[in-house]
C-alpha cells in the first residue's frame, strides 16, 4: 500500500512537471488471434518509463479475457518454458519491450468476439494506463 502511493506521487508529480510526457507509454502492441483448441493469445508491447522512478506493474487485465499473466520464456535444460512473473519492472527513464521469445503477456480464455482487446497496466490498486488494439489475424 505505502508503495502504491509513493508511485501515485511520483506519477502526479511527473503528470504536473514541465514536460507533458505521460508517465507510461505503450507502443508496438500485438495481439495474437488464439491458436485453435487453445484458447490463449500473446501481447507484445513496448512500455516506455518516462519518470524518474522505477515503474513496477504488478498485474494486467483485460475484459476481453478471463485473466491476464505476465510471462517470461526461459530455457531449462535446453527446453524451452514459460514462467510467470509477479511484477514487471520498467527502470526509470527507459523502456521494455515485451516480444516473441522475451517477457511477454499470455491472455487466458477470451470472452466473447475479439475485434478489439483493452489492456489495463495497473500498480496495486494504481491503473497506470490503458491501451487498446486489433487482434493481429493470422499471425501467432
Ligand atoms: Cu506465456
Amino acid at each position: 500500500m505505502m508503495r502504491s502511493i509513493a508511485l501515485l506521487a511520483c506519477l502526479l508529480l511527473a503528470a504536473c512537471g514541465g514536460d507533458m510526457k505521460p508517465p507510461l507509454v505503450a507502443s508496438d502492441i500485438i495481439i495474437t488471434a488464439p491458436i485453435p483448441g487453445r484458447p490463449m493469445s500473446a501481447g507484445y508491447v513496448s512500455l516506455a518509463n518516462n519518470t524518474d522512478a522505477v515503474i513496477s506493474i504488478s498485474h494486467v487485465t483485460s475484459p476481453e479475457f478471463e485473466s491476464v499473466e505476465m510471462h517470461e520464456s526461459l530455457l531449462e535444460n535446453g527446453v524451452a518454458k514459460m514462467r510467470r512473473m509477479d511484477e514487471l519492472a520498467i527502470a526509470a527513464n527507459s523502456s521494455m519491450s515485451l516480444q516473441r521469445g522475451g517477457k511477454h503477456l499470455m491472455l487466458m480464455r477470451p470472452i466473447g468476439p475479439l475485434d478489439s482487446v483493452s489492456l489495463s497496466f495497473y500498480s496495486g490498486d494504481t491503473l497506470l494506463l490503458s491501451v487498446a488494439t486489433a487482434v493481429s489475424r493470422g499471425g501467432r
